[in-house]
Protein backbone atom coordinates (compact mmCIF):
# COMPACT_ATOMS: atom_id res chain seq x y z
CA UNK A 1 0.00 0.00 0.00
CA UNK A 2 0.95 3.49 -0.74
CA UNK A 3 0.86 5.71 2.51
CA UNK A 4 0.36 9.46 2.16
CA UNK A 5 3.09 11.97 3.86
CA UNK A 6 3.77 16.05 4.14
CA UNK A 7 6.75 17.38 5.31
CA UNK A 8 7.60 19.75 8.51
CA UNK A 9 10.75 22.14 8.57
CA UNK A 10 11.85 22.94 12.06
CA UNK A 11 14.91 24.87 11.18
CA UNK A 12 14.23 28.22 10.82
CA UNK A 13 17.39 29.05 7.98
CA UNK A 14 15.49 27.01 5.54
CA UNK A 15 12.27 28.94 5.62
CA UNK A 16 11.44 29.61 2.46
CA UNK A 17 12.44 25.85 1.21
CA UNK A 18 10.54 23.70 -0.33
CA UNK A 19 8.46 21.78 2.64
CA UNK A 20 4.48 22.72 3.18
CA UNK A 21 4.76 23.06 6.78
CA UNK A 22 7.43 25.54 8.75
CA UNK A 23 7.98 26.18 12.33
CA UNK A 24 6.20 24.34 14.89
CA UNK A 25 5.93 20.28 14.54
CA UNK A 26 2.64 20.14 16.69
CA UNK A 27 1.02 22.72 14.15
CA UNK A 28 2.26 20.45 11.02
CA UNK A 29 0.86 17.34 13.02
CA UNK A 30 -2.49 18.84 14.08
CA UNK A 31 -3.46 20.00 10.21
CA UNK A 32 -1.49 16.83 8.49
CA UNK A 33 -4.47 14.56 11.37
CA UNK A 34 -7.45 16.82 10.12
CA UNK A 35 -7.00 16.21 6.49
CA UNK A 36 -6.18 12.76 7.09
CA UNK A 37 -2.31 11.85 6.32
CA UNK A 38 -0.91 8.54 7.49
CA UNK A 39 2.57 10.22 8.21
CA UNK A 40 4.91 13.36 8.89
CA UNK A 41 8.31 13.98 7.12
CA UNK A 42 10.49 16.08 9.41
CA UNK A 43 13.44 18.02 8.23
CA UNK A 44 15.14 18.82 11.55
CA UNK A 45 18.09 21.20 12.10
CA UNK A 46 19.82 17.98 13.84
CA UNK A 47 18.95 14.43 14.94
CA UNK A 48 19.81 15.90 18.38
CA UNK A 49 17.84 18.88 18.21
CA UNK A 50 14.21 16.55 18.73
CA UNK A 51 13.38 15.02 21.44
CA UNK A 52 12.47 11.35 20.73
CA UNK A 53 9.74 11.05 23.61
CA UNK A 54 8.28 14.46 22.86
CA UNK A 55 7.72 13.42 18.99
CA UNK A 56 6.12 9.90 19.85
CA UNK A 57 3.71 11.59 22.35
CA UNK A 58 2.82 14.23 19.66
CA UNK A 59 2.45 11.85 16.71
CA UNK A 60 0.57 9.12 19.18
CA UNK A 61 -1.90 11.88 19.79
CA UNK A 62 -2.36 12.80 16.28
CA UNK A 63 -2.45 9.39 14.73
CA UNK A 64 0.35 9.90 12.50
CA UNK A 65 3.81 7.46 11.64
CA UNK A 66 7.55 9.68 11.44
CA UNK A 67 7.91 8.34 7.70
CA UNK A 68 11.31 10.14 6.98
CA UNK A 69 13.70 12.23 8.70
CA UNK A 70 15.94 14.89 6.31
CA UNK A 71 19.54 15.72 6.92
CA UNK A 72 20.01 18.72 4.98
CA UNK A 73 20.38 20.82 7.48
CA UNK A 74 23.92 19.29 7.77
CA UNK A 75 24.61 21.22 4.63
CA UNK A 76 22.67 24.10 5.09
CA UNK A 77 23.70 25.32 8.76
CA UNK A 78 27.17 23.54 8.74
CA UNK A 79 28.35 23.48 4.98
CA UNK A 80 28.81 19.13 5.47
CA UNK A 81 29.09 16.83 2.66
CA UNK A 82 29.82 13.20 2.50
CA UNK A 83 31.88 13.46 -0.57
CA UNK A 84 34.10 16.23 0.91
CA UNK A 85 37.79 15.88 -0.06
CA UNK A 86 39.03 16.22 3.41
CA UNK A 87 39.07 13.26 5.40
CA UNK A 88 37.91 15.02 8.64
CA UNK A 89 34.98 17.23 7.25
CA UNK A 90 33.65 14.45 5.51
CA UNK A 91 33.95 12.05 9.10
CA UNK A 92 31.97 14.81 10.54
CA UNK A 93 29.03 14.83 7.63
CA UNK A 94 28.60 11.34 8.58
CA UNK A 95 28.55 11.57 12.02
CA UNK A 96 25.73 14.67 11.41
CA UNK A 97 23.98 11.99 9.56
CA UNK A 98 24.56 9.41 11.82
CA UNK A 99 22.89 11.10 14.67
CA UNK A 100 19.72 11.67 12.47
CA UNK A 101 19.31 8.02 11.52
CA UNK A 102 19.59 7.20 15.54
CA UNK A 103 16.55 9.92 15.93
CA UNK A 104 14.40 8.07 13.02
CA UNK A 105 14.89 4.83 14.38
CA UNK A 106 13.05 4.15 17.35
CA UNK A 107 10.17 5.35 14.74
CA UNK A 108 11.12 2.81 12.26
CA UNK A 109 11.82 6.10 9.79
CA UNK A 110 14.76 6.21 8.00
CA UNK A 111 16.72 9.12 7.17
CA UNK A 112 17.38 10.85 3.65
CA UNK A 113 20.56 11.67 2.18
CA UNK A 114 20.02 14.44 -0.46
CA UNK A 115 21.56 17.99 -0.16
CA UNK A 116 24.56 15.86 1.91
CA UNK A 117 25.81 14.24 -1.09
CA UNK A 118 27.76 17.46 -1.96
CA UNK A 119 29.46 18.23 -5.23
CA UNK A 120 32.65 18.07 -6.82
CA UNK A 121 32.61 21.57 -7.46
CA UNK A 122 36.47 22.90 -8.15
CA UNK A 123 38.00 21.28 -5.66
CA UNK A 124 38.06 17.94 -6.39
CA UNK A 125 37.43 15.84 -9.21
CA UNK A 126 33.93 14.44 -9.75
CA UNK A 127 35.69 10.70 -9.78
CA UNK A 128 37.49 11.52 -6.75
CA UNK A 129 33.96 12.61 -5.01
CA UNK A 130 31.80 10.04 -6.21
CA UNK A 131 34.61 7.43 -4.33
CA UNK A 132 33.85 9.30 -1.52
CA UNK A 133 30.10 9.43 -1.27
CA UNK A 134 30.44 6.01 -2.06
CA UNK A 135 32.21 5.10 1.25
CA UNK A 136 30.69 7.36 3.49
CA UNK A 137 27.20 5.77 1.78
CA UNK A 138 28.41 2.33 2.51
CA UNK A 139 29.50 3.39 6.64
CA UNK A 140 26.26 5.31 7.10
CA UNK A 141 23.79 1.96 5.38
CA UNK A 142 26.32 -0.12 7.59
CA UNK A 143 25.32 1.85 10.46
CA UNK A 144 21.69 2.13 9.87
CA UNK A 145 21.33 -1.89 9.13
CA UNK A 146 22.53 -2.65 12.90
CA UNK A 147 19.92 -0.55 14.14
CA UNK A 148 17.23 -2.47 11.82
CA UNK A 149 16.95 0.55 9.48
CA UNK A 150 17.05 1.91 5.82
CA UNK A 151 19.27 4.55 4.58
CA UNK A 152 17.46 6.70 1.76
CA UNK A 153 20.00 8.26 -1.17
CA UNK A 154 18.43 10.91 -3.00
CA UNK A 155 18.94 11.55 -6.49
CA UNK A 156 18.90 15.84 -6.94
CA UNK A 157 18.72 17.67 -10.66
CA UNK A 158 21.60 19.03 -12.09
CA UNK A 159 21.28 22.47 -10.07
CA UNK A 160 21.63 21.44 -7.00
CA UNK A 161 24.50 18.57 -7.87
CA UNK A 162 27.28 17.52 -10.24
CA UNK A 163 27.36 14.11 -8.73
CA UNK A 164 24.06 11.70 -8.88
CA UNK A 165 21.31 13.12 -11.07
CA UNK A 166 19.21 10.46 -12.67
CA UNK A 167 17.58 7.25 -10.98
CA UNK A 168 19.48 4.98 -13.08
CA UNK A 169 22.80 6.56 -11.52
CA UNK A 170 21.35 6.67 -7.99
CA UNK A 171 20.83 2.61 -8.42
CA UNK A 172 23.90 2.19 -10.02
CA UNK A 173 26.03 3.73 -6.84
CA UNK A 174 23.95 1.68 -4.65
CA UNK A 175 24.65 -0.97 -5.96
CA UNK A 176 28.53 -0.53 -5.92
CA UNK A 177 27.96 0.17 -1.74
CA UNK A 178 26.75 -3.38 -1.87
CA UNK A 179 24.38 -2.43 1.02
CA UNK A 180 20.80 -3.82 -0.05
CA UNK A 181 19.57 -1.57 2.75
CA UNK A 182 20.33 1.59 0.46
CA UNK A 183 17.03 2.73 -1.00
CA UNK A 184 16.43 5.37 -3.61
CA UNK A 185 14.36 8.47 -2.37
CA UNK A 186 12.86 9.56 -5.97
CA UNK A 187 11.65 12.85 -6.11
CA UNK A 188 9.41 13.70 -8.29
CA UNK A 189 10.15 17.19 -9.39
CA UNK A 190 14.03 16.36 -9.69
CA UNK A 191 13.24 13.84 -11.69
CA UNK A 192 10.90 15.91 -14.08
CA UNK A 193 13.95 17.33 -14.92
CA UNK A 194 16.36 14.82 -15.22
CA UNK A 195 14.66 11.63 -16.42
CA UNK A 196 13.56 10.72 -19.92
CA UNK A 197 10.43 9.15 -18.73
CA UNK A 198 9.90 9.61 -14.76
CA UNK A 199 7.27 6.03 -15.05
CA UNK A 200 9.95 3.92 -16.68
CA UNK A 201 12.78 4.61 -14.67
CA UNK A 202 10.52 3.75 -11.76
CA UNK A 203 9.58 0.78 -13.57
CA UNK A 204 13.31 -0.22 -14.05
CA UNK A 205 14.64 0.20 -10.48
CA UNK A 206 11.22 -0.55 -8.96
CA UNK A 207 13.57 -2.56 -6.31
CA UNK A 208 15.67 -0.03 -5.08
CA UNK A 209 13.08 2.97 -4.45
CA UNK A 210 12.20 3.47 -0.61
CA UNK A 211 10.00 6.34 -0.76
CA UNK A 212 9.25 8.63 -3.16
CA UNK A 213 8.82 12.66 -2.62
CA UNK A 214 5.34 13.61 -4.27
CA UNK A 215 5.78 16.87 -6.32
CA UNK A 216 4.56 18.73 -9.55
CA UNK A 217 6.33 19.81 -12.22
CA UNK A 218 7.18 23.06 -10.61
CA UNK A 219 7.47 21.76 -7.12
CA UNK A 220 3.99 22.79 -5.76
CA UNK A 221 1.32 20.35 -4.24
CA UNK A 222 0.32 17.86 -6.89
CA UNK A 223 -2.61 19.48 -9.08
CA UNK A 224 -0.65 22.58 -9.04
CA UNK A 225 1.46 21.93 -11.98
CA UNK A 226 1.62 19.79 -15.35
CA UNK A 227 3.49 16.51 -14.42
CA UNK A 228 0.90 13.83 -15.75
CA UNK A 229 0.89 12.22 -12.67
CA UNK A 230 -1.55 9.04 -12.98
CA UNK A 231 1.36 7.09 -15.36
CA UNK A 232 3.93 7.75 -12.54
CA UNK A 233 1.32 6.19 -9.77
CA UNK A 234 0.61 3.30 -12.46
CA UNK A 235 4.43 2.26 -12.57
CA UNK A 236 4.73 2.43 -8.34
CA UNK A 237 1.38 0.33 -8.03
CA UNK A 238 2.66 -1.76 -10.25
CA UNK A 239 6.26 -2.37 -9.04
CA UNK A 240 4.29 -3.17 -5.99
CA UNK A 241 5.89 0.13 -4.32
CA UNK A 242 4.91 0.16 -0.18
CA UNK A 243 6.32 3.60 0.83
CA UNK A 244 5.35 7.00 1.22
CA UNK A 245 4.14 9.30 -1.21
CA UNK A 246 5.77 12.50 0.91
CA UNK A 247 4.91 16.05 -0.37
CA UNK A 248 8.23 18.45 -0.64
CA UNK A 249 6.69 21.18 -2.24
CA UNK A 250 6.27 25.08 -1.23
CA UNK A 251 3.60 26.33 1.12
CA UNK A 252 1.89 27.64 -2.26
CA UNK A 253 -0.91 29.30 -1.55
CA UNK A 254 -0.03 28.71 1.93
CA UNK A 255 0.96 25.66 4.33
CA UNK A 256 -2.93 24.54 4.33
CA UNK A 257 -3.71 24.67 0.59
CA UNK A 258 -0.71 22.92 -0.36
CA UNK A 259 -1.37 20.35 2.32
CA UNK A 260 -4.96 19.82 0.96
CA UNK A 261 -4.45 19.89 -2.47
CA UNK A 262 -1.43 16.85 -1.88
CA UNK A 263 -4.01 14.87 0.23
CA UNK A 264 -6.81 15.58 -3.01
CA UNK A 265 -4.34 14.12 -5.35
CA UNK A 266 -3.51 11.33 -3.54
CA UNK A 267 -6.77 10.15 -2.99
CA UNK A 268 -7.31 11.02 -7.05
CA UNK A 269 -4.07 9.17 -8.46
CA UNK A 270 -3.00 7.02 -5.45
CA UNK A 271 -6.02 5.79 -3.58
CA UNK A 272 -8.68 6.71 -5.32
C1 LIG B 1 16.54 18.95 -2.17
O1 LIG B 1 16.22 19.51 -3.39
C2 LIG B 1 15.65 17.82 -1.87
O2 LIG B 1 14.91 17.34 -2.69
C3 LIG B 1 15.71 17.31 -0.52
O3 LIG B 1 14.84 16.23 -0.35
C4 LIG B 1 17.15 16.95 -0.20
O4 LIG B 1 17.49 17.10 1.10
MN1 LIG C 1 13.44 15.77 -2.24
Amino acid sequence: MILSSVTACLVPEARRGPFVFHGKLEAACKVAAELGFDGIEIFASSGSSLDVGEVRSLLQRYGLQLAAVGTGAGMILHGLSLSSGDGDAREEACAFVERVIDFGAPFGAPAIVGSMQGSAGGSQSRESALANLENSLRSLAAHAASLGQSLLFEPLNRYETDLVNSIHSGAELCERTGADNLKLMADLFHMNIEEANIANSISDHADRIGHVHFADSNRRAVGFGHTPMQPIIDALIGAHYEGYASAEVFPHPDSRAAAEMTIQSFRRFVSG
